[in-house]
Formats: structure tokens, C-alpha cells, sequence
């Protein structure tokens, strides 16, 4: 069967189980679009392609799939570009196909050219310019192979227009030919290893589990809570692993680092063995580095293998998924640990961190009567209305901390948010992603009056195709975390930071045929944000909340995570 390169894409997207995919056309693309309507793909035409790449990482890592996106030559691929770092830094499965000018005219500074391989090197996984027709089927099944394999991350696939026009058989290439010599992801945990492991939890007075999003992308949760559980072990996560323990669980210490809980972080430096598990020790989590966890044995599971040693010194380096290293481990105790009491030996430390959970919980002064609405409180609502079974996005600033803080996430794959790249604009075209993975679930976005600004086009998209997502704008009329920055550590200079001139949220919203609500008063919230998440469309919800509110604890940058300001 002869077929051209841009129908042969579309073949090679079906057959890999793509169902959605987010684009913005342009002339170097056109012909694959000429072709879509003849696919059983649903294509959604985004705002800006940035949005288009959010999105399809929001359906990835709501749904566990890989997210596609497709855009133009050029500013397309440009535009794309803080997507991919995004996904990049996260670990997060994607494929982004962009469209390339005619191969001849490659290197010409052609109309709408840029290299985006060139661009995006440091920030894919690996991409691939596809230069001749006959290895575009293969290519693309290498690119899902390499997005979902060992560590997740985004793969690039830059198609010239010629390319794309061009004919040839279409060969479906099987499982044996996607492999690379050079690409061989270990997945099995080295048993021995694991075997030290339970030795030395048998052996440890007060073990902590430090639980990323590896944990969260590996499907992990079920073990890692057996695991806890069993061992009576306590739990931190990273912004990342976040919804990988519930936090309802009396072993759950909150999120660690520099806006984590007093009781995961004195846990962490008080703890005398830390398992460290899909996390990658950054410098948020650790704060100064030199005095992370002074007493503890480090036990360090993760697919990466460049990623364990890079930060601190691990006694125990697991290189696995750590899905397999986690079922092995528990297999280990389930079978060969059976008589130990777990529980008595650690109780003392459970009950320890309980302490400090309850001398430094997370918490903030309420409003009083009269004075403006508290931020935290309109998180604890929003938890609070839909007993967490919603899924919330984010985006960049003191919104996401104060979601991470107050949204007791139970579930992985609930919290998406930017924790590597840190993109403001991240969390409304991700929540429109994860709509598309889960048209019946609520998806909320939380968001700063600046952020939500970045990328509020896409609420064109989501009234388009009928998305309900809801927005709630934390609004302080503030870029809130750097002011939080500038008000501690430079005086209160709030250069550059008030947000003047601010849109009507609520007339924005009805422009673009959204609802819009707005609420200034705490006794309200609690009404409005029912009544907008039963609205069946895309809402806007703009909070006036106390401009000047600081995330707290926090541990200043460069410190260790024994110095927090606490409330
Ligand atoms: C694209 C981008 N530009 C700049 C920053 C730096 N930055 C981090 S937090 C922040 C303020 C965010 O303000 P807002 O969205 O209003 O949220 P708030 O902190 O007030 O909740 C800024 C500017 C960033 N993270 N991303």
C-alpha cells in the first residue's frame, strides 16, 4: 500500500492508540491536516501552540498515556518549545510533532524555518528531523517507544513538507526493529540490592519514604502505600509525588522542601535511613545540600540511572522502575519478613513526627470579619466541596504551593503541575488536556491573577469543545511569590510585581462564552464555587483574596531544611 508521509503519520498515530491530538496548522503542516478528517483522530485546535503541548502533557499525565501535539514549522515549533522543556523536566511522555520546510531548502533561512532539533536538544529526550519518506513509520514508533520506555520524557519528530508529500509503501514496523542498540532502559532491580534494603529498614529507628513523581509515572502507589504501611514507615513527597500516599493516612508527613511541612522536613533531617524513591533530590527538596538528612543512610531507587549520585551520596543505588524495584521489595517482606514486628520497632519515631505534626501543622491566620478572603481558605473549600475527587491543576507561584499544601491529594495522576521548568501558563491548557482524558471527572484549575494571563486564549479552546474546566484565580493583584521574595529578602522593593491593569476575569470569561464569578467576600466562597462547579461550561471564578499573604512554612533558599519560617 502506497501512501504519503503525511498519511502514513496519521497511520502510525492510530496504530499506536492515540485517540486525541492537540495542533495549531500552518503551512509546513498542511498536508497533514488535509488528511485528518479522514482519521478517526480527534483533533483540537488550540489558541497558541504552547497551549497545544500543555495540554497534551496534561492528558499524559492525567491518564498515564503518551500526549501528542502537532504544530508548524517555525514559530509553531518555537512556541512549542516551553511545552517541551516543561514535559522535559517532569518526565513526562510526549511526542511533538512539528513541520519542517521542504528538505532543499533546509539551511536556506527559509520562509518559516528554524532548527528546532537544534533548539530543542537540550530539552527532549531525543528528536529526529526525518529526511526521507521511507523512515517516517519507523521513526515515529520510536519516538512512542522512547516518550513511555525508562524515564519518561518528550521526543520531537521534525517533518519537512516534502517529506510529508512524498510516497511510499507503508510498512508497519514491528517490536524488534524499535529497538536501539544504543538505548537499553534496565527496568529489573538488582535483587541483592533490595535484599540490603530490607535489612536495613529491620535495622532503622526512624526510616522515612521520599516518594517523586516516578512514583506517581510508574503506576507505583499501590506498593509504595503496601510498603508504608507494613513497614510503618512515615511518607513525604515531593510537589511531584504528590496524591502517590493519601493524605489521610496518619504516615503522611506532607510535602517536604522549601514550602514543605515542619514534620517532613525535621523528619528528614532527623531520619537515619531516607528510601528515596522516583525523586531526584532537587534543590528545593533538599535545600542546602551540604546538611540534607545528616544521620541518614540513603537508599535511592530510579529508572535514570545518570540521575542517582548526581546530587547527594547514595549508600544504596537501585537502578529499576520503580514500579518492579517497589513489588520486589514487597515481596521480600511479604515472604521473608513475616515474623518481624515493623511496628514496634518504629512506633516511637511514627509517634515522634506525629508530635511535630501537631506542634507546626500547616496552617494560616483566617480572615476576620471584614478583612479580605485567605487564599488557603479557598483551597480547603475547594478540597473540602469535592472531597478531592476532582482532578486540580496549577499554575507557578504561591497558588500551586498552597494547593500542594491544603488539597489533601489521595490519588495519583489527580495533581498536575509544573515542578521543573516552574511555567507560568501551565496549568490551564494541562487541565484542558486532562478534561479531554476525562470528560466526566471535575478538572479545576488554581491560578494566579498572573499566570492565568498567559495562557487565557485557551479559554477560546475550552468553550470550543465544550470542556467544563473551572478556573479559580487566587487573586492578590500580585505576581505573589516574587512579591512574597521581595517583601522578605529585599525589602519590600516590589519592583515590577503589582499586577496593574488587570482584565475583568469575569467580562473575559463571558467574551469568550465562559461564566464568570467573582467573590469578595469569605462568607461566599463556599456558594459560588458550588454553583460554578455545577455550571455545565468553562467558569472563571476571580477570588479577591488579602493581597499580601506569604506561603509559609518556607525555607529560605540556600538554607537547610532545619531553618523554616514557620506562620
Ligand atoms: C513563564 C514564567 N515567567 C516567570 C516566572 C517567575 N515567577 C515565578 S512565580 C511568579 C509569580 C506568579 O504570580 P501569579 O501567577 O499571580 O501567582 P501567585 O504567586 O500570586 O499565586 C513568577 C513571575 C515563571 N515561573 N514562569
Amino acid at each position: 500500500m502506497e501512501l504519503t508521509g503525511a498519511q502514513i503519520l496519521l497511520e502510525c498515530l492510530k496504530r499506536e492508540g492515540v485517540e486525541v491530538l492537540f495542533g495549531y496548522p500552518g503551512g509546513a503542516v498542511i498536508d497533514i491536516y488535509d488528511e485528518l478528517p479522514r482519521h478517526p483522530l480527534k483533533h483540537i485546535l488550540v489558541r497558541h501552540e504552547q497551549g497545544a503541548v500543555h495540554a497534551a502533557d496534561g492528558f499524559a499525565r492525567a491518564s498515564g498515556k503518551v500526549g501528542v501535539c502537532l504544530v508548524t514549522s517555525g514559530p509553531g515549533a518555537t512556541n512549542a518549545v516551553t511545552g517541551i522543556a516543561t514535559a522535559y523536566m517532569d518526565s513526562i511522555p510526549l511526542v511533538a510533532i512539528t513541520g519542517q520546510v521542504p528538505t532543499p531548502l533546509i539551511g536556506n533561512d527559509a520562509f518559516q524555518e528554524v532548527d528546532i532539533v537544534g533548539i530543542t536538544r537540550p530539552c527532549t529526550k531525543h528528536n529526529y528531523l526525518v529526511k526521507d519518506v521511507r523512515d517516517l513509520a519507523l521513526t515515529i514508533r520510536r519516538a512512542f517507544y522512547l516518550a513511555r520506555s525508562g524515564r519518561p520524557g518528550p521526543v520531537l519528530v521534525d517533518l519537512p513538507k516534502d517529506v510529508l508529500q512524498t510516497r511510499t509503501p507503508f510498512i508497519w514496523p514491528d517490536d524488534e526493529a524499535i529497538k536501539m542498540r544504543s538505548y537499553n532502559p534496565t527496568s529489573k532491580p538488582n535483587k541483592r540490592q533490595l535484599q540490603k534494603v530490607a535489612e536495613l529498614v529491620k535495622n532503622a529507628k526512624q526510616p522515612v519514604f521520599y516518594a517523586g513523581g516516578g512514583v506517581v509515572s510508574a503506576n507505583a502507589s499501590d506498593d509504595l502505600t503496601w510498603l508504608a504501611r507494613r513497614l510503618h514507615m512515615p511518607v513525604t513527597a515531593t510537589l511531584m509525588g504528590l496524591g502517590c500516599f493519601p493524605a489521610d493516612d496518619p504516615l503522611w508527613l506532607g510535602m517536604l522542601g522549601m514550602h514543605g511541612t515542619y514534620a517532613a522536613n525535621r523528619a528528614i533531617q532527623d531520619s537515619d535511613l531516607i528510601i528515596a524513591a522516583g525523586a531526584r533530590f532537587d534543590d528545593r527538596v533538599t535545600g542546602k545540600i551540604a546538611e540534607f538528612a545528616p544521620k541518614a543512610k540513603l537508599v535511592h531507587i530510579d529508572i535514570d540511572p545518570t540521575s542517582i549520585q548526581k546530587n547527594v551520596l547514595v549508600h544504596v543505588p537501585i537502578v529499576a522502575d520503580v514500579k518492579h524495584a517497589l513489588a520486589d521489595l514487597r515481596s521480600i517482606i511479604e515472604h521473608e519478613m513475616t515474623d518481624f514486628d515493623f511496628v514496634s520497632v518504629h512506633e516511637p519515631w511514627v509517634k515522634h513526627t506525629l508530635e511535630w505534626e501537631l506542634e507546626h501543622p500547616i496552617k494560616y491566620v483566617p480572615a476576620k470579619r471584614g478583612e479580605p478572603v485567605k487564599p488557603q481558605y479557598v483551597v480547603e473549600k475547594i478540597y473540602e466541596l469535592t472531597k478531592g475527587e476532582a482532578i486540580i491543576a496549577t499554575e507557578v507561584g504561591q497558588n500551586q504551593m498552597w494547593t500542594a499544601q491544603f488539597f489533601g491529594f489521595q490519588r495519583p495522576r489527580t495533581f498536575l503541575s509544573s515542578g521543573g521548568l516552574g511555567t507560568m501558563g501551565y496549568g490551564f491548557p494541562a487541565a484542558i488536556g486532562a478534561q479531554m482524558a476525562f470528560p466526566d471527572k471535575l478538572v479545576i484549575d488554581i491560578a494566579g491573577d498572573g499566570s492565568i494571563q498567559m495562557n487565557i486564549q485557551e479559554l477560546a479552546t475550552a468553550v470550543c469543545y465544550n470542556l467544563p474546566v473551572k478556573i479559580v484565580i487566587l487573586n492578590n493583584g500580585y505576581l505573589g511569590m516574587v512579591r512574597q521574595w521581595q517583601e522578605l529578602f529585599y525589602k519590600k522593593n516590589y519592583c515590577a510585581t503589582c499586577m496593574d491593569a488587570q482584565p475583568d476575569f469575569v467580562k473575559l470569561a463571558e467574551a469568550y462564552g465562559a461564566a464568570g464569578f467573582r467573590v469578595t467576600r469569605t462568607r461566599d466562597v463556599e456558594k459560588v464555587l458550588k454553583e460554578a462547579f455545577a455550571t455545565p461550561k468553562p467558569v472563571i471564578v476571580d477570588v479577591r483574596v488579602a493581597p499580601e499573604e506569604n506561603v509559609y512554612p518556607m525555607v529560605p533558599a540556600g538554607k537547610s531544611l532545619g531553618e523554616m519560617l514557620l506562620v
